[in-house]
């Protein structure tokens, strides 16, 4: 595989700053030489560089940072369209208000080869508000809304040039849900599978199940790791923690299965905040499960097995 390498240090999506320096992080906790091991190539495209941010005046006065991070949004999508032209795009965030920009491009690419794009969000948030129903205002909480083609955000940000079906998306590790992202989820038919669920049936069924619809659909599957996925105890870098998420194991079946199946084609790390970080333990964790969702394991097993 060619991993092509790009830099996006958005914060503005988020309530603190910090996340600005994840990308750093990332490569400072030896994310080429990672995958590199596994035998891939990788070119490090560099960082993306926002568009200038023009005046946006939106009615709900909660929204932050409105113009600059759908400056960001035009151009993480240029870049993420670009760097897929072939390879593997892997893009170091930065907030999650990142995936606004990746998924858009992404999709892009998908339809102009005319296949579909599904997204597998790791996250404890959906990330399914509107630019009208977030009360927070903080962007990184509306970018899944976004690419789902959801009302509301034409004139803000760019004009999507393909959605992403919401029948395309799961989301994964759920367990911090406003009460207007919860109706929009059902009312879309995105799956949605809390911790709860994860407790009660494992991992393994709820993903496996997932896959087989990306294969039968001959799909490309985009993973989007939000660092709240993980259990704060072992992930502690982020700035929107919440108990009970993803173990060490979980989160490493999880990204053993998505390589098994060979179907991922694009991935986001984003919320990593190294200033919350415990000498880069949060960072070093993102890179081993890049490292298990890009091949390695512990004993050889036959590749491509649902
Ligand atoms: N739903 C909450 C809000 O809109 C929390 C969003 C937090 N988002 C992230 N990314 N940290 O998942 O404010
Ligand atoms: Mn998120
Ligand atoms: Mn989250
Ligand atoms: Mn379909």
């Amino acid at each position: 595989m060619h991993c092509r390498i790009v830099g996006v240090p958005v914060q503005d999506g988020a309530g603190r700053m910090g996340c600005e320096m994840g990308p750093s992080a990332l490569r400072t906790a030896g994310l080429v030489a990672a995958l590199t091991e596994l035998g891939h190539t990788v070119s490090d495209l560099g960082t993306v560089v926002p568009a200038p941010a023009r005046r946006l005046v939106h009615g709900n006065p909660a929204l932050k940072a409105l113009p600059e991070v759908a400056a960001w949004t035009s151009a993480i999508a240029e870049a993420a369209y670009v760097a897929s032209a072939d390879g593997m795009p892997i893009f170091l965030g930065g907030d999650h208000s990142l995936s606004a920009g990746s998924v858009s491009g992404l999709a892009r690419r998908a339809a102009e080869a005319g296949r579909p794009l599904f997204v597998l969000w790791l996250d404890a948030h959906p990330d399914f508000h509107t630019l009208e129903t977030s009360t927070s205002g903080n962007l990184h909480g509306v970018p899944l809304a976004y690419v789902c083609g959801r009302e509301g955000f034409r004139g803000y940000f760019p004009a999507l040039h393909a959605p992403v079906d919401p029948a395309h998306v799961c989301v994964f590790g759920l367990r911090s849900v406003d009460p207007a992202e919860r109706q929009a989820l059902q009312a879309a038919g995105v799956r949605a599978h809390d911790m709860r669920a994860i407790d009660e049936h494992g991992v393994a069924p709820l993903l496996r199940a997932f896959l087989e619809k990306v294969a039968a659909a001959n799909g490309l599957l985009h993973v989007s790791l939000d660092v709240d996925f993980l259990d704060p105890s072992i992930a502690p870098a982020v700035g929107t923690t919440v108990p009970g998420g993803a173990t060490f194991r979980e989160a490493h079946l999880t990204m053993e299965m998505l390589s098994d199946s060979g179907l991922v084609s694009s991935l986001d790390l984003v919320e990593l905040n190294p200033f919350l970080d415990e000498r880069g333990r949060t960072a070093t964790l993102l890179v081993d499960l890049t490292a298990s969702l890009m091949g390695r394991r512990i004993m050889d097993r036959p590749t491509r097995s649902l």
